[in-house]
């Protein structure tokens, strides 16, 4: 299966669908035989970043780690997938001079339809006070000003977020 590196990279508030959507996009590219990666912003704050929290100093040194892994999984040939917040469009836009082949997915839904979904009950857990510096309630949120996709994943399904990323990659020549 041909196909060249290249970092897609998933931007987002928590619950907004950006893992959704990579798992999603993974089994499609994994059927269709082609090498992927996906560097989960939950997992790997269990591993690679556990010593930071969330302060801006810590998220973007999370997102450079991150960043640099995927540089280079991608400069090797490997698509990879990186669902992270990724808040701040400075250190975004610091990733897309960095890395070769960079592509940005707003996964876009209003907030109060995350804080509805809350499926790992974490909107929950800040408005009860737990929980402080949660993107969107009480720490910032820097939409992208030209995300090479949008997802909105109020309005669209699932297959149609994937599709599009997919056929983006086709478009681009990556897959
Ligand atoms: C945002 C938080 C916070 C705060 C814990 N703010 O949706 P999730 O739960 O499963 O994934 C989120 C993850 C954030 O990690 P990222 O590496 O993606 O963030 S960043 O790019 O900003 O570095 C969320 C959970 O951790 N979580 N506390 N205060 N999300």
């Amino acid at each position: 299966m041909k196909q060249r590196g290249v970092a897609v990279w998933f931007t987002g508030f928590s619950g907004a669908g950006k893992s959704t959507i990579a798992d999603a996009l993974t089994e499609k590219l994994k059927t269709e035989g082609y090498q992927l990666e996906v560097l989960d912003g939950d997992e790997i704050r269990e591993n690679l970043t556990k010593d930071l929290g969330f302060s801006k100093e810590d998220r973007d040194t999370n997102i450079r780690r991150i960043g640099f892994v995927a540089k280079l999984l991608a400069r090797n040939g490997v698509i990879v997938l990186v669902p992270v917040i990724s808040p701040y469009r400075a250190i975004r836009e610091e990733m897309r001079a960095n890395i070769d082949n960079f592509l940005e997915v707003f996964v876009n839904a209003p907030l109060s339809v995350c804080e509805d979904r809350d499926v790992k009950g974490l909107y929950k857990q800040v408005r009860a006070g737990k929980i402080k510096q949660f993107t969107g309630i009480d720490d910032p949120y820097e939409p992208p000003a030209n995300p090479e996709i949008e997802c909105r994943t109020d309005l669209e399904e699932l297959s149609e977020s994937v599709d599009k990323i997919f056929n983006k990659l086709k478009e681009l020549e990556y897959i």
